[in-house]
């Protein structure tokens, strides 16, 4: 059953509205403020300073509410403002801040372990360690990947990203802005061909042939023996939601396994019933040896975990995994509240609703814009659950189209929705709304969406 908006409460009306100019004077001051304390490195896609945000609603300092079709990066899955967490954490935060789980350990992260344990693919023996971003997660995956299986080589793709440290960077394929300059990065990296529908030179190839086509080049470049992990987005986030041919997965994994290489899915933005499943790999039922997590996971608090089989986990001494904030015990009763809410309201069932709803409105969108030919400057329509995403091109080719984008994001902006983009060539613009949107909020958030590339195509 899919959770209905009248299921859901919420405590901001859930109206855009954008009053007098924009940004608002409240938020120019704190832009001035800022400019002269904060490192001009740390760059932020909306001009407005938050006040308050709930369910499809962020408010800003001069009283504009609008539409979020964020979430904050894939991070506030169940709002930014869940009654439930709140509560949890309220609870949790009066009893004790933080204890360190290395030192004195704590209930919470043991029960969140288990529920991660619980919800994770496979009913193979499984062990979790907790930290605090994406990046860690990561990092964290790759040192228990090396260590058990005693390799150095490590297997990433085309578009990929999985983070801003020396080693993620290393992973991560696009130079600006992650990259440029902050070298020398990891070595032993090996950068492979993604599946990229949309952009293969053969339209016709299948996953199996595009999964052959990396495992070639890992035969012939690496060595198959040489390698300690494959690390991959299912659906590849920053790079621009990219959707590999089905059977893509499915291959890389059977061939990880014939060899040993230990499989690292990266669920940081896919996971957590973003997709309509509790993970990606779901979709196509591949279970990693490891999986990494974060944003959704804890509905907004910092957290991230690895999951994995339990002899790849245990393999590693004790005292080899941890740092000081890891699993925090106000994150880890967040995090159990927020799954709570992903099963209480079915948070999948209503990606999957929202996919429903708003591929809908793109297809309309993509045949109104269409020229005699056929082809309009939406390229490609792709995604899965409440992770969608739109690729914009000059229309008759497949040239990408980064200033359309970029004005459509800022239009749409001044209207009062925000809208992310990603994309290799800054193209794309996703869709990672808070699962508990009301319907009224979502489309009238893809109306404005709509208007808006109307009007700059
Ligand atoms: N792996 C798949 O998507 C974070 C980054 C935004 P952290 N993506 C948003 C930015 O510009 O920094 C991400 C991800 C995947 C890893 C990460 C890293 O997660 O929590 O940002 O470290």
């Amino acid at each position: 059953m899919t959770a209905t908006a009248a299921e859901l409460s919420y405590r901001l009306e859930q109206k855009r509205a954008i009053h007098g100019v924009f940004p608002g004077p409240k938020s120019e001051a704190l832009t001035q403020r800022r400019k002269a304390v904060v490192a001009a490195g740390v760059a932020s896609s909306v001009p407005v300073y938050v006040e308050d945000a709930d369910g499809g609603i962020v408010r800003d300092v001069d009283g504009n509410s609008f539409i979020d079709l964020g979430a904050g990066i894939a991070v506030t899955s169940v709002g930014a403002s869940d009654p439930a967490v709140v509560a949890a954490v309220q609870e949790s935060v009066s009893h004790f801040t933080h204890t360190c789980f290395m030192v004195t350990p704590y209930e919470g992260y043991v029960a969140v372990a288990e529920q991660l344990n619980r919800l994770t693919p496979g009913d193979h023996e499984k062990r979790t360690v907790l930290f605090n971003s994406g990046a860690e997660a990561v990092e964290n995956a790759v040192k228990v990947a090396r260590l058990a299986t005693g390799r150095d080589a490590v297997v990433a793709f085309d578009h990929a990203y999985h983070g801003r440290t020396n080693l993620t960077m290393a992973l991560t394929a696009k130079a600006m802005p992650y990259k440029t300059n902050f070298g020398p990065f990891a070595p032993e990296v090996y950068r492979m061909p993604m599946s990229y529908p949309y952009r293969e030179e053969n339209p016709e190839i299948t996953g199996a042939e595009a999964a052959k086509r990396v495992i070639t080049m890992i035969e012939k470049q690496i060595g198959g023996d040489q390698v300690a992990a494959i690390i991959i987005e299912p659906i590849q986030g920053e790079g621009g939601f990219i959707v590999p041919a089905d059977g893509f997965l499915p291959a890389l994994a059977a061939w990880a396994k014939d060899k040993g290489v230990v499989l690292i899915a990266d669920e940081v933005q896919s996971g957590f019933c973003r997709t309509g499943e509790w993970f990606a790999v779901n979709h196509e039922g591949v279970v990693p040896d490891i999986i990494t997590m974060a944003k959704g996971i804890a509905g907004g608090l910092p957290l991230s975990a690895i999951t994995g089989r339990a002899d790849l986990l245990d393999a590693v001494h004790p005292g080899g995994l941890g740092g000081t904030y890891g699993g925090n015990p106000v994150a880890c009763a967040a995090a159990l509240a927020a799954i709570g809410t992903m099963e209480e309201h079915n948070l999948n069932g209503r990606a999957r609703h929202i996919e429903e709803l708003a591929v809908g409105h793109l297809r309309d969108l993509q045949s109104e814009l269409a020229g005699p030919d056929g082809s309009s400057v939406i390229g490609d329509i792709r995604g899965r659950g409440a992770m969608l995403a739109i690729e914009l091109v000059h229309a008759g080719s497949k040239e990408p189209n980064p200033e359309l984008t970029k004005a459509v994001a800022g239009a749409c902006l001044k209207e009062g929705v925000i809208i992310l983009t990603c994309g290799t060539y800054g193209n794309v613009i996703r869709l990672l709304p808070p699962l508990v949107i009301s319907d009224e909020l979502l489309v009238d958030g893809l109306q404005v969406l709509a208007s808006a590339i109307k009007a700059h195509a």
